[in-house]
């Protein structure tokens, strides 16, 4: 009889957390491990997206470069995280709404977000907080978790207007024990709101690790609490990370709600430019272990099984970033010297509050002479 079975709280997270195993189908080798769970994707859609993940690697090294040589500013470096971040995104439609922390300028990018503009974002220039029209991103955001609550109020906009879209949000290991992260999940969650929410997990918030983080096994399991469906994936897999984001996509635009989507994966640089030193936090071994996991590595397996891909495709596409890159520096370089006033504007549409506008004619004074 139920009533007479001892309650045991601590073999009921047990319970819950043994159902969380880390979905894979492309292993480290480059082989399928999980034919069932195969994506349907052309072999054109299978290059174009090691084309995008090949692309963003050099996009990655180009940018430490030019920070280091002082031509831009905040940087976050993005290498081992191509599977987390370019496969969740392919997965994704024109119409879907981007909310990105600071190290996810990569979505925005493929999204539609010019170059020349990301490098300006480095630089604090307001002009790459501007996004084109029809370019559905916001700003990358800085406050850890914030972007949570701001994609449940984007998810329920599109859901009253019944839009055939849905508000993807991506936030760190770190960022899943803010406030705003609980608060963004519940909310999505209680109004069915077509939204994904992304954890990745790549270890680290800054120098502090995961494991002292929260003692729960995962970090997907945090969805559970709030009754949405929670998935735990290796994220150093491109293929995994598809599926799960397409599966997520259809169940939110099919009016069933968010998912919380947590992808195990690794940075394998600094956390940002600004004086990081990983090496004080981590291990080489460490670092060797999951460079062996490397998301372009086991898809250039895969590809290459298949004759889809070859030395000569990898080099054209890295000239063709490097290319490319060049010419949006170039143009980032072009833009005008912003003025606070600019700033200001920028910061507040409509009425702005009267010391800001005491501020503004000052500074509009001093700007004219
Ligand atoms: C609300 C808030 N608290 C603290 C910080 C300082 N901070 C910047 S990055 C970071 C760590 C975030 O780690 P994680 O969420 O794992 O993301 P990752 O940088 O690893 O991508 C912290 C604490 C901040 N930006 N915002
Ligand atoms: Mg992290």
């Amino acid at each position: 009889m139920a009533e007479n079975k001892k309650f045991d709280p601590q073999a009921l997270v047990e319970e819950i957390e043994s159902k969380f195993e880390l979905f894979q189908i492309l292993n480290e080798e480059g082989e399928i491990v999980n034919e069932a769970e195969m994506p349907e994707l052309s072999n054109e859609e299978l290059v174009e997206l090691m084309t995008r993940m090949v692309y963003t690697r050099v996009l990655d090294q180009r940018s430490i470069s030019l920070n280091r040589q002082g031509r831009l500013g905040f940087y976050a470096p993005t290498a081992g995280q191509e599977a987390s971040q370019i496969a969740s995104h392919f997965a994704l439609e024109k119409q879907d709404w981007i909310l990105p922390g600071y190290r996810d300028v990569p979505q925005i990018i493929w999204h539609g977000l010019p170059l020349a503009k990301a490098f300006l974002f480095s630089r604090g220039h307001f002009a790459g907080n501007q996004a084109p029209e029809g370019v559905n991103v916001l700003s990358p955001q800085i406050i850890i978790g914030a972007q949570y609550i701001q994609a449940a109020g984007v998810a329920l906009g599109l859901k009253k207007r019944k839009a055939d879209a849905v508000a993807v949000t991506y936030t760190g290991d770190g960022g899943s024990s803010q406030g705003d992260f609980y608060e963004g999940i519940t909310f999505a969650g209680a109004q069915k709101s077509p939204a994904i929410f992304f954890i990745q997990n790549n270890q680290f918030a800054i120098s502090t690790p995961r494991s002292v983080q929260s003692v729960g096994k995962t970090l997907a399991q945090k969805g559970i609490a709030a009754g949405i469906p929670s998935v735990y994936v290796d994220g150093m897999d491109p293929l995994a990370v598809y599926k799960v984001t397409k599966d997520a996509r259809e169940r939110a635009v099919a009016g069933e709600g968010p998912t919380l989507i947590e992808t195990l994966c690794y940075r394998y640089g600094p956390h940002t430019m600004a004086g990081d030193d990983p090496t004080r936090y981590r291990t080489t071994d460490t670092d060797n272990e999951w460079v062996a996991k490397d998301p372009l590595v086991r898809f250039r397996k895969f590809l290459e099984a298949k004759g889809l891909w070859d030395e000569a495709k990898e080099e054209a596409v890295i000239e063709r970033a490097k290319e490319e890159i060049k010419e949006a520096i170039k143009e980032a370089d072009k833009a005008p010297k912003q003025k606070v006033s600019e700033l200001i504007n920028n910061m507040h549409r409509g009425d702005l509050p009267y010391n800001l506008k005491e501020q503004l004619e000052i500074y509009l004074e001093k700007e004219s002479k």
